[in-house]
């Protein structure tokens, strides 16, 4: 089976435990299935120019490439346009992007230079996996380098309905890039119709009979492929149930990098609501809040810090007492193996994104519950998992009332009706799980990519059809030789493609 390299902004350390961070936790994934190269940013800052990286070998997991940032690259590209810009507007907050001058160049010089570093390092017959936001034109940078590799990218975040993309100044460049690659990886069919309405109705793409995308002279796939979880990893675990919490107590749970997107502060003022409306949760019932902080640099998330510290504060003195505080909130990253016990001993897992590309917290929690005597998921209506965990109870987390009354549905629902919720939830989450995320995105872009090269036959052929038809004579034959020579070379490479991966 040929390597897959994966491209990524960090290339985390998988050996330490306490790491936050969807993208991450799904390449981590990737790696344990398949025999993998990864790429991307070490985490660290320099001054002067570095000599090109060499693979490092690690003692767990997949060999590594990483390379550093210098500091400008720091704050133009990546707190700049990856995360003031290209961040909010995915998520629809407009008001908090700021298309600052100089942050595209950056944007753009940073996957020109990675990609120059990456390409040595390619082998024929590498399948390339692009990750997120930070690297769409990554896949343009290698084409422009002569890579012809079959290249995947995958959004993690949710794409953005045409008139929230119209709004980055850079939209037709950043879709040009995009039909660069040969599959373009959705967390949903929503966000697939929102590319393809953006791609239609202003650069002029259109769908060919196979399904796919013709945009800017490229033909790409654009699919919906929901990312999933590790289910092996949160269930199983020792039924511990209330035993960690005091007797009689109900805990809420709620993990979360304290981001603007996540909906916080709505949480909080949901579970103030619920307190204030049901009285007898008084003494009763705790919220624990794990929100490990990331781009702290970025002037939203101190803001969305200070207005968390300012409402459990409130919260906490308004309502506690003594022996009882409501809100449990903890601002730092929790070990990995102690986060399903968490969700195990918490009778609501309580999800309120105000936009999510998928939200892999929400199937953590329902793959750790007990199937005897599971808790219940509350989930946003903005979460990319909405759109497949139907047996949540669903919430518009703006509509603060709406999600107090769903906390006290699910802390009075019944057994039979929670089991029920359950067993279909565990069934959506197995079928859609890591390793099947992995798998069918590696299978469609070796299928993507045949089809493009069967294109390519198709087309010599007509070729050759059309010089039979028109030349005589020797012109004719030297035409004819021309074509079978270029037949020939593009015949073997796909039809050792077909093998591994045949169309169906
Ligand atoms: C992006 C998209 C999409 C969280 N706190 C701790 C911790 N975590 C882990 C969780 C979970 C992951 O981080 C968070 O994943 P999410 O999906 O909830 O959110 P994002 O980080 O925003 O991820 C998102 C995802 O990519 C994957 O495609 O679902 O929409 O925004 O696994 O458990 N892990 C540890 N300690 C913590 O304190 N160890």
């Amino acid at each position: 089976m040929s390597r897959v390299v994966i491209v990524s902004n960090r290339v985390a350390d998988l050996e330490k435990t306490a790491q936050a961070g969807g993208v991450a936790v799904a390449i981590a994934d990737i790696l344990k299935q398949q025999s993998c190269l990864w790429f991307g940013w070490n985490g660290k800052l320099v001054s002067e120019p570095q000599p090109p990286p060499r693979i490092v070998k690690r003692r767990r997991g997949a060999p590594v490439v990483t390379v550093p940032l210098s500091a400008a690259e720091h704050e133009d590209y990546y707190l700049g346009y990856a995360n003031s810009v290209l961040w909010p507007v995915f998520h629809g907050r407009l008001d908090l992007a700021k298309f600052e001058a100089g942050y595209f160049r950056a944007y753009a010089g940073v996957n020109t230079r990675f990609a120059q570093i990456l390409k040595p390092q390619l082998r024929p017959d590498d399948v390339i996996w692009v990750h997120d936001y930070h690297f769409i034109p990554f896949a343009l940078e290698l084409r422009k380098l002569g890579v012809e590799n079959p290249i995947g990218f995958f959004l993690h975040i949710p794409f953005p309905p045409a008139q929230w993309f119209l709004a980055v100044p850079e939209h037709k460049e950043l879709a040009r890039a995009l039909a660069a690659y040969d599959l373009v990886g959705l967390q949903t069919k929503a966000d697939v119709r929102n590319m393809l309405d953006y791609l239609q109705n202003h650069v002029n793409a259109r769908i060919i009979p196979d399904g796919r995308v013709r945009a800017f002279d490229r033909i790409v796939s654009i699919e919906s492929l929901p990312v999933g979880i590790s289910v092996e990893d949160f269930v199983g675990t020792e039924p511990r149930a209330q035993r960690e919490l005091e007797a009689g107590m109900m805990q809420i749970v709620g993990v979360d990098r304290l981001d603007y997107s996540k909906g916080l502060p709505q949480k909080f003022r949901a579970f103030g609501q619920f307190l204030d409306t049901f009285p007898e949760y008084r003494g009763r019932a705790v919220l624990t809040q794990i929100a490990p902080p990331s781009r702290e640099t970025v002037d939203a998330y101190h803001d969305v810090r200070k207005q968390l510290e300012e409402l459990s504060g409130s919260i906490n003195g308004r309502y506690g007492e003594l022996d009882w505080v409501p809100i449990h909130y903890i601002r730092r990253s929790v070990p990995r193996k102690r986060l399903s016990s968490v969700y195990r001993t918490s009778r609501i897992g309580l999800i309120t994104p105000l936009r999510d590309g998928m939200n892999l917290v929400a199937k953590e929690y329902v793959a750790s519950q007990s199937p005897a005597d599971p808790g219940v998921l509350i989930l946003s209506q903005f979460a990319g998992a909405a759109e497949d965990l139907h047996q949540a109870l669903i919430i518009n987390p703006y509509n603060i009332e709406e999600t107090a009354k769903a906390i006290h549905t699910a802390a009075t629902m019944g057994l039979e009706e929670r089991r029920s919720r359950h067993d279909a939830l565990m069934a959506t989450i197995t079928r859609q799980s890591a390793a099947a995320w992995g798998r069918a995105f590696l299978s469609k872009l070796s299928r993507s990519s045949a089809m493009d090269d069967a294109m390519d036959m198709y087309s010599y052929h007509a070729r050759a059809r059309k010089l039979r038809a028109d030349a005589v004579g020797p012109q004719a034959e030297t035409g004819l030789a021309q074509v079978a020579r270029e037949t020939k070379s593009k015949v073997r490479p796909v039809a050792a493609k077909c093998v591994r991966s045949p169309i169906s």
